[in-house]
């Protein structure tokens, strides 16, 4: 049976391992009332700040996943594990490649009850997952939604997650990605840094993720939490 710990999360903070964070600020954010917090980055990702971040983390009793871009940070103890592969990239090694050397060696140490994949439409093209990934980011509605059509009525893929990292994305598009789902979770992150954005981006998807703006004021992240228990689904 596929893992649906996600299932129920609405709001999630998105936490990266290689940028510090302050005891104080850590704590507000784990006792916000968010769903879950989900440690990831594209870049400067180890072990060893995994595991500081985690230990941390598990002072506390929100619920706490990994997102897993190289299986050499696959750090034991997360509540959930979620594997990218870019939809949208112009290298297979970032849809499967990578999957499939990482597997060849790790394969049997991985928690398979945990483990979820994440089909990502990476869609900010200055976002550092679009240079890593070499993702095609600039779609058309059209382009994005057939994108999400075949990870979700092809692929049955658990979640959708449409990327903007680091920019508020149309939420027209998210909408009508939304709207063609038949059974994907959907996930959208990118330049959440108020309530009202917060708010509209969790009318058009099931799970906002709110990242930078933890970093940059943290008030304003804390604000994104009780926005969503306002919101109206589409
Ligand atoms: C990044 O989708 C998340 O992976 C959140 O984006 O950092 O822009 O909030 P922001």
């Amino acid at each position: 049976m596929l893992p649906t710990f996600f299932r129920n999360w609405k709001h999630v903070f998105k936490l990266d391992p290689e940028r510090s964070i302050t005891d104080a600020a850590l704590e507000a954010i784990c006792l916000s009332g968010t769903d879950a917090i989900i440690v990831g980055g594209s870049s400067g990702v180890t072990y060893e700040n995994t595991v500081d971040l985690l230990s941390r983390i598990r002072r506390y009793e929100v619920p706490c996943a990994l997102e897993l871009s190289d299986v050499r940070c696959g750090v034991p103890g997360f509540d959930g594990y979620f594997i990218p592969s870019v939809l949208n990239t112009m290298h297979t090694e970032w849809m499967i490649g990578h999957h499939v050397n990482a597997l060849q060696h790790f394969a049997h140490l991985l928690p398979w009850e945990s483990v979820v994949g994440e089909a990502y439409l990476v869609l900010n093209e200055e976002s550092t997952v679009a240079h890593v990934s070499d993702a095609r980011a600039n779609l058309t509605i059209d382009e994005a939604v057939a994108y999400s059509q075949v990870a979700d009525r092809l692929w049955r893929v658990p979640v959708l997650y449409v990327e903007y990292s680091g920019k508020f994305g149309s939420m027209e598009l998210v909408g009508r990605i939304h709207q063609g789902l038949e059974q994907a979770h959907l996930f959208y992150g990118g330049g959440i840094d108020n309530a009202s954005r917060a708010q509209e981006a969790a009318t058009v998807s099931d799970t906002i993720v709110v990242g930078n703006i933890i970093y940059d004021n943290l008030d304003a992240a804390l604000a994104t939490v009780a926005a969503v228990s306002l919101v109206i689904k589409e």
